[in-house]
């Protein structure tokens, strides 16, 4: 894997409904992401957090809330990472809520023309204005990545779809909205619900979501909600769903991936330091990058 990584903090939580993520970044920096990486022999350059402009009075709007904050800080978001690839280093997004997605992978796919994609999460995040059951645009940005959705959210970074159906994996999955359940179909996207993590087990599970998205694909980004962990282990997030992957199982995942040697990008969203217990989450979420880029016990 690429020695050289580039974090960029996102504090955004208008993708959201509750508050607090925006203070996820600092979070993640407390627990000490960057000595952790540079114990593995990474060289780490932290360029600090993405402007997010925040309205003064959070007032919600239709099927897509902050839809102009959203769009402003995705922008700004891509071409930073865009930048960072550019050269030669690992983009390590730190979130923010998982609209951030959208930046994240319009960055990325301007250097990887067939990106592969590990959606971790307990949901689905393939609502568009017409499926959204709450208007948070964090649960939309692989719609929005795979070019369906609001043409504003479809076009961050000036072209679309970023990905192909074919080249995603969502894993985790547990808490799916009726649209988003009819997306899956209808595109034939590849889902590993807990139910295929229970009976297969963690490691078969993984077997096939690599080989998924490494074929036909010149790398590929992991897209990490720390909601995909049961809540017990991870408590701050947002939006919990009983019943996750748990620390060893997402360690496990981690572990696979780094040994697979694919990735070319990551990101780590939704810790919200407001709900979390001594900061578990984002020292989760530190536990969860530094198996990711390779680290190892012997
Ligand atoms: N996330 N499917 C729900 C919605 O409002 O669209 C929840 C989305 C959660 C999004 O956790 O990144
Ligand atoms: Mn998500
Ligand atoms: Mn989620
Ligand atoms: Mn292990």
């Amino acid at each position: 894997m690429n020695k050289n990584v580039s974090i960029i903090g996102v504090g955004m939580d208008l993708g959201a409904d509750r508050r607090g993520v925006d203070m996820g970044p600092s979070a993640i920096r407390y627990a000490g992401v960057v000595k952790r990486l540079e114990g593995m022999g990474f060289s780490i350059k932290d360029i600090g957090d993405i402007v997010v402009n925040r309205p003064n009075q959070l007032v919600s709007t239709d099927h897509h809330k902050y839809l102009d904050q959203v769009v402003e800080a995705n922008t700004t978001l891509a071409a930073a990472v865009s930048k960072e690839m550019a050269e030669g280093r690992f983009p390590l997004v730190l979130g923010g809520d998982h609209s951030i997605a959208m930046g994240t992978i319009a960055g990325v796919t301007q250097h990887v023309k067939n990106l592969g994609v590990i959606w971790f999460d307990a949901h689905g995040d393939l609502n568009t204005g017409d499926t959204t059951p709450s208007g948070n645009i964090h649960g939309m940005p692989l719609a929005a990545s795979l070019g369906l959705g609001h043409e504003r959210l479809v076009n961050i970074g000036g072209f679309a779809p970023k990905i192909k159906a074919e080249n995603v994996v969502v894993l985790g999955a547990r808490d799916l909205d009726a649209g988003e359940r009819a997306l899956i179909k209808e595109r034939g996207i590849k889902v590993f619900t807990m139910h295929e993590i229970d009976r297969l087990g963690m490691a078969r599970v993984m077997e096939e979501a690599i080989a998924h998205v490494s074929k036909n694909t010149d790398g590929v980004h992991l897209s990490f909600d720390l909601d995909g962990l049961d809540p017990h282990e991870v408590p701050g997030v947002g939006t919990p769903v009983l019943g996750g992957i748990s620390y060893r199982e997402g360690h496990l995942a981690m572990e696979m991936l780094a040994e697979s040697d694919v990735l070319v990008s990551a990101e780590f969203v939704e810790v919200n330091p407001i709900l979390d217990r001594e900061n578990v989450t984002a020292r989760v979420a530190v536990a969860m990058m530094s198996s990711a880029f390779g680290d190892k016990l012997l």
